[in-house]
């Protein structure tokens, strides 16, 4: 029997304040017409940057239990989408989830929450990065920005890359499983702006998509963007159709939140601009490099 609507485990953490994570992945992913099956990862105050002194209560030992129970019931998702981990012991956990209440169809997305700006994140530790890479191994959809992609890769970050430069490391990253990897925030060769690029294995093809430029950088449009994309290919879009619609999804949460006096780390106004998310597609601007 078909089922009456796709589902999705959607294992990320819970930000109190200031936006992103499961906040932000279950309002889009509903908006979009999908359930979210939430698997938390840890419970915060706020998000842990820009803030100081949060509160943080990491849920590995939780998680074992929750996705036993699933198991128990016979769940099946249309697909699993991890996003921020507390620690690095969750990895053995979401490689678990995604042997068991999935079937052949699944589709696995892996946002490798690690860091940006060319830093880790304040929780995260040079394990978790290790560990990481067995989960991108494993899974059908990468989405890192270029700093976790320099992560992954052990590659230095640099301010400005050559097309042949990040041609190559969207292959590496391929090259470690994933048969679609999309890297975000790569700065665009005349420093005007960045842009988001993509490569599919199966068909060889290399995909851009430029991001206007804005001066402003908000917590939280990474999870956005990877919540587009995870809703885009489940609704049935092609690669280079996700890139733009996550593309101009976040320009779009920008626009509305840019030119308020709102300090950054409180994010986005996403609630503003959700609706957006079923309008139908009327302009695309994605490149085939
Ligand atoms: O946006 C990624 C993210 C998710 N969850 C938490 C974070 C961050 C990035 O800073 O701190 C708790």
């Amino acid at each position: 029997m078909r089922p009456l609507m796709q589902r999705v485990a959607a294992v990320h953490d819970l930000s109190g304040f200031g936006g992103g994570s499961l906040t932000a992945v279950i309002s889009i992913l509903s908006a979009m017409g999908i359930q979210v099956c939430s698997l938390p990862t840890a419970v915060l105050s706020t998000h842990t940057g820009g803030f100081a002194d949060f509160h943080f209560r990491d849920l590995t030992d939780d998680m074992a239990q929750i996705i036993a129970h699933w198991q128990r019931l016979g769940l099946n998702f249309s697909g699993v989408y991890s996003g921020f981990l507390g620690s690095a012991q969750q990895i053995a956990s979401v490689l678990h989830l995604f042997d068991t209440c999935t079937s052949s169809t699944t589709l696995r997305v892996v946002d490798p929450v690690l860091g940006d700006d060319g830093q880790l994140y304040a929780t995260m530790t040079p394990d978790m990065v290790t560990e990481m890479r067995t989960l991108v191994g494993q899974a059908d959809v990468i989405t890192p920005n270029i700093t976790e992609a320099a992560l992954l890769l052990g590659q230095p970050l640099t301010p400005q890359m050559s097309q042949d430069q990040i041609k190559n490391w969207v292959v590496s990253l391929a090259d470690l499983g994933p048969r679609q990897v999309i890297i975000t925030s790569v700065p665009e060769e005349d420093m005007r702006g960045t842009a988001v690029v993509a490569f599919d294995r199966e068909t060889g093809q290399f995909w851009k998509v430029g991001c206007s430029y804005i001066p402003a950088h908000y917590p939280g449009t990474g999870d956005i963007f990877a919540s587009v994309i995870t809703g885009a290919l489940l609704q049935g879009d092609s690669l280079p159709l996700s890139l733009d619609r996550a593309v101009q999804f976040v320009s779009l949460t920008i626009r509305a939140t840019f030119g308020h006096n709102v300090p950054e780390r409180e994010g986005v106004l996403l609630e503003r601009v959700l609706p957006c998310l079923n309008a139908p597609v009327s302009l695309s601007s994605f490149e085939l490099l």
